[in-house]
């Protein structure tokens, strides 16, 4: 085990701004609706588990400045994988290699078109010793709450795992399922993705496919109206963004890790 290499990978990507980090075993990873990490990159030993909290912008009620956050926190996420991949390699000259925040997906129907990554970053957090799965189905980080986001590091370097959290984050108030408008959290254990889609992202595939059939089987001024129409020019939007999140409700309703302050 490789304990010194293990302090520097964190003390970099803290110094970089990474809000905390995690080392997990892959023989720890067990997301059983997840390709194996084995057919992603054969010789991976250890995960390296960023975790960024989020911008307060998810307090904003206006759609557009809450959405800004999250594209915030994955571009830098995404600089900060890029950069403590590339350290892993060229200090200790093990292969590495980032996975996607969120996309690209695979979009075969063996894969929910889209729905189930190729590399669970949940999974990886809580096999990482920072977190554990609150009844949002989300996992909650110690310090961090629940408004915190992943993204791992993949290295056939073998690191100390660190130890998983053995204590119950969530508090069971049930708050999440109640906010959520569109019941997508009924079910314990699980969530309703295509209910939770229809209301976190209005603009997404469903509606864009939605848009095109309505299109082709419509005449040619009309048509010309809907290309024309604001309900297009939004599809455009979130289509060029790829990540649009209108929702955030079992975000903000999660009590646990609650900013109190701007030290918090
Ligand atoms: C596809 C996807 C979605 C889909 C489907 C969600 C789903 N059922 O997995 C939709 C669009 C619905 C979605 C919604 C949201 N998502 Co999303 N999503 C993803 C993505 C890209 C892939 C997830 C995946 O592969 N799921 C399929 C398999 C692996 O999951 P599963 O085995 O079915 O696990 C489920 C259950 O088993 C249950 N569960 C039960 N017991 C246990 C035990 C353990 C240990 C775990 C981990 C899970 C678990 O939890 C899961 C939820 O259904 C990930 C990024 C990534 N690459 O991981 C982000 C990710 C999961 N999403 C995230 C977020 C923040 C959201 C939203 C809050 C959106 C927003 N506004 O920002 C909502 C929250 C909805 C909710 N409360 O569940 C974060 C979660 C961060 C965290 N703190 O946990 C992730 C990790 C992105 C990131 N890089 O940080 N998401």
């Amino acid at each position: 085990m490789n304990t010194d290499a293990k302090e520097r990978i964190k003390e970099f990507a803290l110094s970089l701004g990474v809000e905390d980090v995690g080392i997990g075993s892959v023989r720890d990873y067990k997301s059983p609706r997840s390709p194996s990490i084995e057919s992603i990159f054969a010789g991976a030993r250890s995960m390296v588990v960023l975790a960024f909290s989020e911008l307060s912008n998810y307090l904003s009620t206006n759609k557009r400045i809450a959405m800004a956050g999250r594209i915030d926190s994955l571009a830098f996420a995404r600089a900060c994988v890029y950069r403590i991949t590339r350290f892993i390699e060229k200090e200790f000259g093990a292969l590495s290699m980032s996975t996607p925040f969120s996309y690209p997906l695979n979009m075969s129907p063996e894969s929910k078109f889209g729905l189930i990554a190729d590399f669970s970053q949940r999974h990886a957090a809580v096999a990482a010793g920072l977190g554990t799965i609150g009844r949002h189905n989300l996992v909650i980080h110690p310090r961090l709450g629940t408004r915190v986001v992943f993204s791992t590091v993949l290295t056939e370097l073998e690191l100390e795992p660190d130890s998983p959290v053995t204590e119950d984050l969530c508090t069971h108030c049930n708050l999440c399922v109640e906010a959520c408008p569109a019941h997508a959290l009924d079910e314990e254990g699980k969530t309703h993705e295509f209910k939770c889609l229809s209301c976190s992202q209005p603009n997404g595939l469903a509606s864009s496919i939605a848009f095109w059939l309505r299109f082709v089987d419509s005449p040619p001024e009309v048509q010309k109206r809907m290309i024309a129409s604001p309900e297009y020019m939004s599809l455009y939007q979130a289509q060029s963004l790829v990540l649009e999140y209108h929702c955030f409700a079992c975000y903000l309703a999660c009590p646990v890790g609650v900013k109190k302050g701007a030290s918090a």
